[in-house]
């Protein structure tokens, strides 16, 4: 019988630097934007509010990102934890902070660089592959307030001489990596992925996309050192891809769909894979007044550096309505839009869609024919351990299994699909509340959200499941 995924598929587990190593002001680091964004559940609508400016005020807020769940001192438990479970990868990321502290330093902080070589040395002696991203949310916060984020050119310069030092570092080791963590999720939180800050009126349009021009060019910048450092060096991009549905047949609706997954799912996939702006872009452009700064031998670069693969997060799809006007709306849904009345949703509204997994990864191969790899999926929820730490998460495990079944049926159909690398495979602080109680993990961490708790880990039934799905290769989910 025909196995449902390749031999050599790529399983396994995702976190990011921010949200699990907590030690945020050790050997050297720098502070990060992140370390100054507050938790809460209001974390999104702070950051995006006129008076958010950055400014570090522990008397008045918590900021759990500090602490972390102090995967900087327990990685070698955690990553023996992931071996448990059967990984062949584990993608995490650098902290840039750690590297260079200010950004702008000439010469990087060898206790950071010689912590993430004992990270990827655990990974390798457990024979799990490392997939870093090399920039994940947290850019130095110093390149956010003096000079306003990815709208400044002059940043460019600096990933380079980041992505350069890391690179060149950990490249003979490390095969798989992606430059820009869900690059177009600036369109919904671009203080959080691009530094802008709105007391500079830096959420306009022009700044989004000047922002993301100095990234493609930045990312195709890495794109070639890692090529040149080592041709065996797989990297992609990073995109949060929400499959788009009109609300109904009304080609008004229809229209506003297509237009919606060109602004959002594809437009920064479109010049990182096909190494050009799209014809849609100039429209783009001009619908929101934008004119871009575009320097002598940007789109040379664009063109010539490329990525190899497509990683993508994906947890929901999205429902565009325009003409509807008693639609109820998809409140709590990340990226809004209406309520789909086929699907249910995570207890914060994130509509949960496996078939539009399946024709995420469809609209992906048939538009760029690069290999995909999913690099974060998962269900955010309220775990209860009972008394003897058991957790009973089978509403995660139907919802991992859903999505994998989702994915084997996409590779019936054609798609190239490398890999699968679950969100937060072991509980770590959300991205969007700041807290721990949003959990993803197959590995409980014993933290609240004021990060106070044993830290003790706990295997949650999941593990047990997803270590079975891996040992099978996806046979028996
Ligand atoms: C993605 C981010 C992650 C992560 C995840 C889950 O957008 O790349 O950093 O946190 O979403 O989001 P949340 O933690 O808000 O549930």
């Amino acid at each position: 019988m025909k196995e449902k995924f390749p031999q050599g598929f790529m399983w396994g587990g995702a976190t990011a630097a921010n949200q699990v190593e907590g030690a945020y002001d050790q050997d050297g680091k720098g502070l990060s934007i992140v370390d100054a964004i507050p938790g809460g559940k209001d974390r999104l609508r702070i950051v995006s509010s006129p008076e958010f400016d950055f400014t570090l005020d522990t008397a008045k807020h918590t900021y759990p990102n500090h602490k972390g769940i102090d995967h900087y001192h327990r990685f070698e438990e955690d990553i023996a934890l992931f071996a448990e479970m059967g990984f062949k990868c584990y993608r995490f990321s650098i902290a840039w902070t750690r590297i260079y502290p200010n950004g702008i330093e000439q010469q990087p902080n060898e206790a950071g660089l010689a912590h993430y070589d004992k990270v990827i040395d655990a990974c390798i002696a457990h024979g799990i592959e490392p997939v870093i991203t090399i920039s994940h949310y947290e850019m130095p916060l110093h390149l956010a307030t003096e000079f306003g984020g990815w709208k400044n050119r002059e940043l460019i310069g600096h990933f380079e001489r980041f992505a350069r030092t890391v690179l060149t570092r950990f490249g003979h080791k490390v095969k798989y990596w992606m430059t820009f963590n869900e690059i177009n999720s600036a369109a919904h939180f671009p203080i959080m992925s691009q530094g802008l800050t709105v007391k500079t009126g830096a959420l306009e349009a022009q700044a989004k996309f000047q922002a993301w021009h100095n990234q493609f060019v930045a990312s195709s910048l890495a794109v070639k050192i890692a090529h040149e450092t080592n041709a065996q060096i797989q990297i992609g991009c990073m995109i949060l891809f929400a499959t788009n549905y009109a609300y109904d047949c009304n080609p008004v609706n229809q229209l506003e769909t297509l237009k919606e997954s060109q602004a959002f799912n594809f437009y920064c996939a479109d010049v990182q894979a096909g190494g050009k702006y799209p014809y849609y872009a100039k429209r783009l452009w001009a619908s929101q007044g934008v004119a871009l700064d575009i320097q002598p031998g940007d789109l040379e670069l664009i063109k010539q550096h490329t990525v190899d693969y497509i990683g993508f997060s994906y947890y929901m799809s999205s429902t565009i309505n325009k003409t509807n006007p008693d639609a109820v709306s998809a409140q709590g849904n990340l990226l809004g839009g209406a309520r789909n009345p086929f699907l249910e949703a995570s207890d914060w509204g994130w509509e949960i869609d496996p078939v539009g997994l399946r024709i995420a990864l469809n609209q992906l191969y048939d538009r760029y024919e690069k290999p995909l790899f999913i690099v974060e999926n998962g269900l955010g929820a309220v775990d209860k351990p009972d008394e003897n730490h058991v957790i009973a998460d089978d509403y995660r495990i139907n919802y991992l299994r859903q999505h994998i079944a989702a994915m084997a049926e996409a590779i019936e159909d054609g798609v190239d699909l490398m890999g699968y690398t679950p969100w937060g495979c072991i509980d770590l602080v959300s991205m969007s509340t700041g807290e721990m109680s949003k959990r993803y993990g197959l590995i409980y961490v014993d933290l609240d959200d004021k990060i106070s708790g044993t830290g003790n880990r706990y295997k949650k039934k999941s593990f047990h499941w997803y270590q079975k799905v891996i040992a099978t290769n996806g046979e028996d989910i």
